[in-house]
């Protein structure tokens, strides 16, 4: 069954990839981001099954106003996917940049909590819904730089298992996907700055996962049976695990 789907941060990595997946797939989708002449490419590809709409999710008032901006047969969102997130330096806590510090919790945190809060009334309305949020497995393990990006992401997993608390028994899912290191978008340029050779550096002799794994996840969330809540879902790719407790001796 078609689905209205707004996708947050969708110019570019995961977002690009959800918008084209869900479009393939036969829904409407809602891009949206900063970078409007990535959303008008967006358009210009997918057609009118996509509705391209600049959106900054750490502008609050635009984050309010949204869903009532959208045309009328727009306003009904079936799914809402919490993907706009970056990870900012990864110079240790005591030498972090604090402004960085503030946009990763404006974006990860607070943007997410606003845009999450616009959508949910008409759903809890609607009876009918499904959230995804974009959490990382950085919200469960430590790792040195990660913290306030780490921080946020493990906000974003509490966040979503206490939405669904408050939902139980209502007909509006949440899921929070938690992926490990995922190559293909532009989260490592990001984080170093525009440094492309250093975030080429991440992925360099390993396969990854893919924005377009992260799609095929969530594409397979939104077509379970209604009544079923998939809560968390952490995946890595294989050339990855979890590691042992960090020690110094001496
Ligand atoms: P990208 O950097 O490729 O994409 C991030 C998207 O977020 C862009 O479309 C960007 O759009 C958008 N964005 C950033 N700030 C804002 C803002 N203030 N308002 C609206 N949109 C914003 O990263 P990924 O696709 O890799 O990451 C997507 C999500 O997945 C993030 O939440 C990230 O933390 C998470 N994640 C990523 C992993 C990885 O290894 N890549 C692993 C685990 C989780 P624009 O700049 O145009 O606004
Ligand atoms: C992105 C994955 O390991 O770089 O959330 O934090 S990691």
């Amino acid at each position: 069954m078609q689905q209205v789907i707004l996708v947050t941060g969708a110019t570019a990595g995961f977002g690009a990839a959800f918008a084209r997946r869900f479009v393939k797939d036969g829904h409407k989708v809602i891009a949206t981001g900063r970078r409007v002449e990535r959303l008008e490419g967006l358009a210009a590809e997918l057609g009118d099954a996509l509705l391209p709409r600049p959106l900054d999710v750490t502008d609050a008032a635009a984050v309010a106003g949204f869903v009532d901006s959208l045309p009328k047969d727009w306003r009904a969102i079936d799914v809402l996917i919490n993907n706009a997130g970056l990870a900012l330096g990864l110079s240790p806590a005591w030498d972090a940049d604090l402004a960085q510090w503030d946009q990763m919790v404006a974006t990860n945190v607070t943007g997410l909590m606003h845009v999450t809060r616009a959508v949910l009334p008409g759903m809890v309305e609607r009876n009918r819904g499904t959230i995804i949020n974009l959490g990382s497995v950085a919200g469960t393990y430590p790792y040195p730089g990660g913290h306030v990006y780490g921080g946020s992401k493990a906000f974003v997993k509490q966040f979503s298992l206490n939405l669904r608390a408050d939902l139980v028994g209502k007909n509006i899912r949440v899921t929070d996907i938690e992926p490990g290191m995922v190559g293909g978008s532009e989260f490592s340029e990001v984080r170093f700055g525009g440094d492309a050779q250093r975030a080429r550096a991440v992925y360099e002799g390993i396969t990854p996962l893919s924005p377009e794994d992260i799609a095929e996840t969530a594409a397979w969330i939104i077509g379970l049976p209604a009544h079923v809540n998939i809560n968390r879902i952490e995946l890595m790719p294989t050339c990855q695990a979890s590691a042992a407790f960090a020690v110094k001796r001496g």
